[in-house]
C-alpha cells in the first residue's frame, strides 16, 4: 500500500524515496507486525476467553500439562491478522510472489481454523480427520507449486556447499515443492507442544529467510555469493519481516507460562509460509538446517512410531522429543530456551553455507 501510494510522491519530495527500498519496508513490516501484536493481542486473548476457546488437555500427556487446561487457544488468529495487515501496508502488491505467500498463509490458516474449531468449539477431540487435513494441505501446496511451475519458475534445486550441483526437477518440481510446504507446515505443528517452543525457532527461521530472500533478489550480492539470482524475490524479505514481527509479538504472550496457544490456525500457516519461502528462494535443502528443530521434532515422531510398530518398543519416553525431556525431568522453560539456542546455532550455520561453496 505505502509502496504504491507514497513512493510516487518521491518526485515531489525526496523523503518518499525511502518507500522504494526493500530494507526500509522490511524493517517497518517487522515493527508494524510487532506493535500491532502488542496493541490487539490482549483484546484477542480476552475475546478467546469470553468465547471459551480453551485448550483441552489430553489425559495421556505429560502430567505437568494438566495445569494448562483452559488456556485460550487459536491465538494464531492474531498472527494471521498482523502478518496480513503488515504485508498489505509495506509489501509491493504488484509482486506475484507476495500474493502466492499470502495464498498459502490464508489457505493453511483456513485448514487450521476448521481443525481448531471442531476440536475446541464442537468439543470433537479428533478435529479434522487426519486424511482430510492432510489432503487439504496438499491441495493448497499443489496449487502454489503448480503456479510457480506454469509461471516458468526455475525448477532447478540447488544443494548447499556444492555450488556446481544443480538438479533440474522438471515437472517433478511440483510434488517436490508440495512436499517441502506440507512437511514444514506439519513439522511446525508437531513442535508447538510447549510454551514458545514453536514460535521461538519460527522467529529465527523467518529472520533467516528474510536474509535469504533479500540476497537472492539482489543481483550483485547473489552473484558475489554465487547463489542463484531470482528477480523480484527480494520483496519476500518484507513478507518474512512481517512473519518475524508477528512471531516475536506472539511470543510476548506465548512465552512460559503461556497466556495463549497459537492453535493449528497459527502453526499450519507459519509452517506453510516458511516452506514456501524456502521454495521460492531456492533454499529448500537449507531448510533442513534452518528448520532443524522442526525436523528433529518430526523425525522423533517417525522414529517413535516406526520403532513401536516394528519392535513394540519406544525410542523416546514420549514423542515428539520435547515430551521426552519433560518426562526426564527437565523443566519446561529449560527445554524451550535450549531449543531456541540450538535454533540460533543452526541458523548461523545455514547462513555460513552461503559463503562456504
Ligand atoms: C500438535 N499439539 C499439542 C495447542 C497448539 C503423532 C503424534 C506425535 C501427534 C502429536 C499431536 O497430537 N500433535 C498435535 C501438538 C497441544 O497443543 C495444541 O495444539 C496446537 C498446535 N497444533 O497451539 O493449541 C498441547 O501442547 C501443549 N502446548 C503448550 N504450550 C504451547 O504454547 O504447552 C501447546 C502450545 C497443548 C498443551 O498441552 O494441549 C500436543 O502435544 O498435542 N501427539 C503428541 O504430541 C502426543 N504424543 C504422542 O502421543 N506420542 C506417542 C506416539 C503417537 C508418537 C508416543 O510417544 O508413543 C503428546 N502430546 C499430548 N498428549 N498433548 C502426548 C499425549
Amino acid at each position: 500500500m505505502f509502496y504504491y501510494f507514497l513512493y510516487p510522491l518521491a518526485k515531489h519530495h525526496t523523503i518518499f524515496n525511502v518507500f522504494q527500498y526493500i530494507t526500509f519496508r522490511t524493517i517497518y513490516a517487522v515493527l508494524t507486525a510487532l506493535v500491532l501484536s502488542f496493541l490487539i493481542g490482549p483484546y484477542i486473548i480476552r475475546k478467546l476467553k469470553v468465547m471459551q476457546v480453551e485448550q483441552v488437555i489430553r489425559e495421556n500427556g505429560p502430567p505437568n500439562h494438566h495445569t494448562k487446561a483452559g488456556t485460550p487457544t487459536m491465538g494464531g488468529t492474531l498472527i494471521l491478522i498482523v502478518v496480513i495487515v503488515s504485508v498489505l501496508l509495506w509489501g509491493n502488491l504488484t509482486n506475484e510472489y507476495v500474493w502466492l505467500l499470502l495464498f498459502v498463509t490464508v489457505g493453511m490458516g483456513g485448514i487450521g481454523f476448521i481443525d481448531d474449531y471442531r476440536k475446541v468449539m464442537l468439543r470433537d477431540p479428533t478435529g479434522l480427520r487426519a486424511s482430510v487435513k492432510f489432503g487439504l494441505q496438499i491441495v493448497v501446496a499443489v496449487i502454489a507449486a503448480t503456479f510457480l511451475y506454469v509461471s516458468d519458475f526455475d525448477t532447478v534445486v540447488t544443494i548447499p556447499f556444492f555450488k556446481g550441483v544443480k538438479i533440474d526437477m522438471g515437472i517433478l518440481y511440483i510434488p517436490f515443492a508440495t512436499l517441502v510446504i506440507v512437511a514444514t507446515s506439519n513439522a511446525v505443528n508437531l513442535t508447538d507442544g510447549l510454551d514458545g517452543l514453536a514460535i521461538g525457532p519460527m522467529t529465527i527461521a523467518a529472520a533467516t529467510y528474510m536474509l535469504f530472500a533479500y540476497v537472492t533478489g539482489h543481483i550483485k550480492i547473489a552473484n558475489y555469493l554465487q547463489i542463484m539470482y531470482i528477480p523480484n524475490v527480494g520483496e519476500l524479505a518484507v513478507f518474512a519481516g512481517a512473519m518475524v514481527g508477528a512471531s516475536l509479538g506472539f511470543l510476548w504472550f506465548n512465552t512460559y507460562p503461556a497466556q495463549v496457544f497459537m492453535g493449528d490456525i497459527g502453526a499450519l500457516p507459519l509452517g506453510g509460509a516458511l516452506g514456501t519461502l524456502a521454495v521460492i528462494t531456492k533454499q529448500e535443502i537449507l531448510l533442513l538446517i534452518v528448520g532443524g528443530i522442526f525436523v528433529l521434532e518430526a523425525v522423533s515422531v517417525i522414529f517413535q512410531v516406526v520403532s513401536f510398530k516394528l519392535r513394540g518398543k519406544r525410542v523416546f519416553a514420549m514423542a515428539p522429543i520435547h515430551h521426552h525431556f519433560e518426562l526426564k525431568g527437565w523443566a519446561e522453560p529449560k527445554i524451550i530456551v535450549r531449543f531456541w539456542i540450538i535454533a540460533i546455532i543452526l541458523s548461523l550455520i545455514a547462513i555460513s553455507t552461503l559463503k562456504i561453496r
